[in-house]
């Protein structure tokens, strides 16, 4: 039996994907680097740091250690900035109700986000008290997804084995973090077609419960 479902954040509850790419998007223009919105596909998951590696894949000069601590500096500003904005709306639907479901059942939520920003993002989106306790993100980890160490955390954080943990992500790397974890994954959105995923949904809200059940 399933006793905690492992939330990742962005994408899963709700989508900040479009904010991370507006503030990279200043970022690439500022440093006249050619960025799209495929490339911002590829940061799916990806953390900080990383993900300004992939961006600077495209640039005609290379940076120091120094300049790259800038930029993802200024990237992070921008985001925060257009984060301001959220409200508890921005939830996809269905995802307050099917984490009530959860509850009810004795089935405790939890989450396993590689952003330094999710307890800022669930503060502004009015869901930090019912993961309280269960939060394991950017800033508690050494190693980003694909390693399992996000969603390890989060587990010993509730006191819950990985065997009777159901991850659900929707990125690449996220799936293979939870499956290298030893926990069950549901993949949904870009990530609903992973094979490696045990389950496929088009989003919280359609999560099959057989999910939880085995
Ligand atoms: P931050 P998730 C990830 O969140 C995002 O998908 C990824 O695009 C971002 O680079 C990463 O968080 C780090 O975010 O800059 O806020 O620390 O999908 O693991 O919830
Ligand atoms: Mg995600």
């Amino acid at each position: 039996m399933i006793k905690a479902v492992i939330f990742d954040l962005d994408g899963v509850l709700l989508s900040t994907d479009e904010y991370h790419y507006r503030a990279w998007k200043q970022l690439a223009d500022r440093e006249d680097i050619y960025f799209d919105r495929a490339i911002n596909e590829r940061l799916r998951g990806v953390s900080r740091m990383e993900s300004l590696e992939i961006i600077l894949e495209r640039a005609t000069k290379s940076y120091t250690a120094a300049e790259k601590e800038e930029m993802a500096g200024f990237k992070n500003d921008a985001y925060r900035q257009l984060l301001e904005h959220l409200t508890p709306s921005d939830v996809f639907p269905g995802v307050t109700e099917f984490i009530a479901g959860l509850q009810r059942e004795g089935v405790r939520p939890g989450i396993g986000s590689s952003s330094k920003n999710t307890k800022y993002i669930l503060e502004k989106v009015g869901l930090i008290e019912i993961f309280r306790g269960a939060i394991s993100d950017g800033t508690n980890i050494v190693n980003s997804k694909p390693d399992p160490e996000v969603f390890i955390k989060a587990a010993e954080m509730m006191g819950i084995a990985p065997a009777e943990c159901l991850v659900v992500e929707d990125a690449e790397a996220g799936v293979m973090a939870g499956k290298a974890a030893g926990m069950r994954v549901v993949g949904v959105g870009p990530a609903a077609g992973y094979p490696l995923a045990d389950y496929q949904a088009s989003g919280v809200a359609g999560i099959p419960w057989i999910a939880l059940a085995v």
